[in-house]
């Protein structure tokens, strides 16, 4: 397996927000972009992009293919009928899906030649090819490697497994991670506001102590990765009492408890004190 360390042919399917910012950077990066999206003029301002009249034209100029649609159900719909033509090359899906979803795209293409890989863009399209964005890859490890060079140009390049679904598996334990803290945020600066306080400042204090919270993560993955083979750093009492405490003062405020119910539950299984 070779390395392409030279600016290479590359497909993008796809020109909603996250795929014209990936065909932006490709092109700023010297690679030669052929660009395909189902409404015509999206291309607008990608200077450079060669415009694929159709998907089977698109496919068949470049030996990497960037997918980036709205969805699984969009991602079948176009690709099915060309999968003839996906044969020798490597499809790199960057469409959100299930772990499932990526599973079954790769038991479909794999069998046909296709070199299949799932991603997960862990950004936000301004920050694609920033060294902050990673891109979360599983599936044909061989296939990464050799286009290094184009995907390594959209973000930190991180391969998670062989298994198809794991992309997926990791974002949506990244995702699931954030919205929980988002949530247990904007409670918290509810709760705060009952008393004369106010987000801002809440955020001004939960930020440095979240971030020396984060530092225990790998204790917990211990607790996790081989339960019961390691002390946890607190007996499931006392979180449970911790967090009934907590659940009592939302209560109190007029807020729900249910997302320190959840917490609990998940955290020394069992939802109520
Ligand atoms: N934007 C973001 O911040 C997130 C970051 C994490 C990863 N996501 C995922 O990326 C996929 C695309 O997201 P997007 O932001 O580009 O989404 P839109 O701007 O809404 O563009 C959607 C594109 O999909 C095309 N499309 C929709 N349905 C079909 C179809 N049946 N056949 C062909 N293309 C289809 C749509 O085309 P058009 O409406 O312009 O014709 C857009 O190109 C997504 O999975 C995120 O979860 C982004």
């Amino acid at each position: 397996m070779m390395t392409t360390t030279t600016p290479q042919a590359v497909t993008v399917l796809g020109l909603g927000a996250m795929g014209r910012a990936l065909a932006a950077r490709l092109l700023a990066t010297g690679h030669r972009v052929t660009v395909w999206n189902r409404t015509p003029g999206r291309a607008a301002g990608l200077d450079g992009a060669a415009v694929a009249p159709s998907v089977r034209a698109a496919v068949d100029s470049s030996p990497l293919l960037v997918v980036c649609l709205l969805d699984d159900a969009a991602v079948r719909e176009q690709l099915d009928p060309v999968v003839d033509d996906l044969a020798g090359r490597t499809l790199v899906n960057l469409t959100t899906t299930t772990p499932g979803q990526a599973r079954d795209l790769s038991a479909r293409y794999a069998p046909q030649g296709v070199a299949a890989v799932d991603g997960g863009i862990m950004a936000t399209p301004d920050l694609i090819g920033r060294p902050e964005a990673s891109v979360l890859y599983s599936g044909d490890e061989q296939a990464v490697e050799q286009h290094r060079t184009a995907l390594g140009a959209l973000g930190t390049v991180r391969f998670v497994g062989a298994d198809p679904g794991a992309a997926a598996l990791y974002d949506t334990a990244m995702l699931g991670a954030m919205y929980a803290m988002f949530a247990g945020f904007a409670q918290g600066g509810r709760l705060v506001r009952t008393g004369g306080g106010t987000a801002a400042h809440l955020a001004e204090l939960l930020t440095p102590f979240l971030q020396a919270m984060t530092a225990s993560f790998p204790v917990h993955a211990l607790e996790v990765d081989a339960p019961g083979t390691h002390m946890p750093e607190q007996s499931d009492e006392f979180t449970a009492a911790a967090i009934d405490l907590l659940a009592t003062s939302m209560t109190e405020a007029g807020e729900s408890p249910r997302l320190l119910t959840a917490a609990r539950e998940l955290l020394v299984g069992e939802a109520t004190g």
